[in-house]
C-alpha cells in the first residue's frame, strides 16, 4: 500500500475542514515577496511530494498534480510557489532555508533535500548506529541550512546507556538540543511536539533504519508511512522510504520524512563547519601564528588544547576530513558548472553559424 495515498487522505481532510494557509507553513516571509497584483490574483501552494517529473502541490482549497518543465527552476519538497487562477505554475518563491548535498556516488551534482526547513530532527539510533563523527557531519549540513538542529537518540528502550550516549552528543555543543525517545511510543515521543507546532515544518534526517518514519508515524498518531526492521545490509534497495514528503499534523505542524542517507557528501558548507566546530574555530583564532596550521607550530592553541584534553582527536580529525572533503566536492562541481556554461556557449555559437549558414543560403 503505497503511503502517498494516505497523506493525500491527510491532508485533503484538513482542507475540507477548515484549512487555512498558515497551517501549511504559510506566512510573512513569503506575503512580503507578493505584488500587488500577486497578491489579488495569484495563490500560493506548498510541494508536498515529488514523483520523477511530477509535483504535489497545496494550495488553500485543493491538491494539484504539477508536472515539472525545464523551464521551471529547480524546486523540492517544502518549496512554496504561486500559481494562477488555472492552477498553473507562475513563480517560486524565495525560500527562508534549503537543504542540499552533493549526489551520491559520482554524480557531480548537487542535489536539493527540502526547503524552508524551522527545525531538523537529527534522527541517530542510541545503539548500532551511535557515531559522534556522523552527528557532526549532520549538524554541519543543518548549520549551512540556517536551521535549528536538534539531535533525536531512538531506541531508549533497547538501550542500557542512554545518559552517557546523550551526555556526549551534549559535550559536542553545550547549546545543543538532544532528546532519548522510543519513537514507538506516543508517550516518549511527546517530547519532540514543542518543535512541531502550528505552520513549522520539521524534517527528518539520518541512516536508513534508525527510526525516522517510526517517528513520523507515532507522532502522526497513525502509520502514513511504512516501516522495516533493522537491516544489516544497508546496500542500495533495501531502503524502506524511498522519496520525501511533507505530512500534515491534526495540531497544525508538518512533518518531512526522508529516506535514509547512504553516504552523505557535503559541498560547500564552510559556514555549517565553523557553526559545528565553534570551538575549533575559536582556539585557532589564539594560535601565535594568523597562518597556523596546527601540525607542530610553536603557540598552537590547537595542539595545546589536544594535549590539555580539552579537544578530542576525533573531532579534530572528523572536522579536517569534512573540510578536505567538502573543499573538493565544491571545486568539482565548480569547474563542472564552468564546463558546462562553456559547453552552452558553445552549441549556441554552433547554432547560431549553422542559422547564418541557412540564411546566407
Ligand atoms: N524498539 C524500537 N524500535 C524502533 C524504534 N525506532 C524505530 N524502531 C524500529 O526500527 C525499524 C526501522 O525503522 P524505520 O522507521 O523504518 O527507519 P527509517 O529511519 O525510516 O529508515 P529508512 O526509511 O530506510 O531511511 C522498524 O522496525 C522500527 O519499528 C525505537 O525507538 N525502539
Ligand atoms: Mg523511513
Ligand atoms: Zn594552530
Amino acid at each position: 500500500m503505497l503511503s502517498s495515498d494516505l497523506i493525500t487522505n491527510q491532508v485533503a481532510g484538513n482542507m475540507a475542514s477548515e484549512f487555512r494557509p498558515e497551517e501549511l507553513g504559510w506566512g510573512q516571509h513569503f506575503i512580503q515577496q507578493l505584488s500587488l497584483e500577486e497578491y489579488e490574483h495569484s495563490h500560493p501552494g506548498r510541494i508536498l511530494q515529488q514523483h520523477k517529473s511530477q509535483l504535489q502541490v497545496a494550495t488553500e482549497d485543493r491538491l494539484i498534480e504539477l508536472p515539472m518543465l525545464h523551464s521551471m527552476p529547480p524546486m523540492v519538497v517544502g518549496d512554496w510557489l504561486l500559481l494562477d487562477e488555472e492552477g498553473l505554475y507562475l513563480r517560486l518563491l524565495d525560500r527562508f532555508s534549503l537543504f542540499s548535498r552533493k549526489a551520491a556516488g559520482t554524480k557531480v551534482q548537487m542535489q536539493l533535500i527540502a526547503a524552508n526547513v524551522d527545525t531538523a530532527f537529527v534522527v541517530t539510533s542510541i545503539n548500532q548506529d551511535f557515531k559522534l563523527s556522523r552527528i557532526e557531519r549532520y549538524l554541519t549540513l543543518v548549520h549551512e541550512a540556517g536551521v535549528e538542529p536538534v539531535v533525536v537518540l531512538t531506541k531508549a528502550d533497547l538501550s542500557d546507556d542512554i545518559e552517557e550516549r546523550v551526555e556526549a552528543v551534549r559535550s559536542l555543543d553545550p547549546m545543543l538540543m538532544v532528546e532519548a525517545v522510543n519513537a514507538l511510543e506516543q508517550s516518549s515521543v511527546a517530547k519532540l511536539i514543542p518543535w512541531c507546532g502550528e505552520g513549522k515544518t520539521v524534517l527528518f534526517l539520518g541512516s536508513s533504519g534508525v527510526g525516522k518514519s517510526t517517528l513520523v508515524n507515532t507522532l502522526m498518531g497513525n502509520a502514513v508511512q511504512a516501516t522495516s526492521g533493522i537491516r544489516e545490509d544497508d546496500s542500495k534497495g533495501r531502503h524502506t522510504t524511498t522519496g520525501r514528503s511533507l505530512h500534515a499534523l491534526p495540531s497544525g505542524g508538518l512533518l518531512l520524512d526522508t529516506p535514509g542517507m547512504r553516504e552523505l557528501q557535503l559541498a560547500d558548507v564552510v559556514d555549517g563547519l565553523e557553526r559545528t566546530f565553534a570551538d575549533i574555530s575559536a582556539l585557532a583564532q589564539s594560535c601565535r601564528f594568523a597562518d597556523c596550521g596546527h601540525v607542530s607550530e610553536p603557540g598552537c592553541a590547537i595542539l595545546a588544547a589536544l594535549e590539555s584534553g580539552d579537544l578530542d582527536k576525533r573531532r579534530l580529525d572528523n572536522y579536517r576530513k569534512i573540510m578536505r572533503e567538502q573543499a573538493m566536492n565544491s571545486a568539482t562541481l565548480a569547474e563542472k558548472r564552468s564546463r558546462d556554461k562553456a559547453l552552452g556557449k558553445f552549441y549556441r555559437s554552433v547554432q547560431s553559424e549553422s542559422r547564418r549558414r541557412k540564411t546566407d543560403r
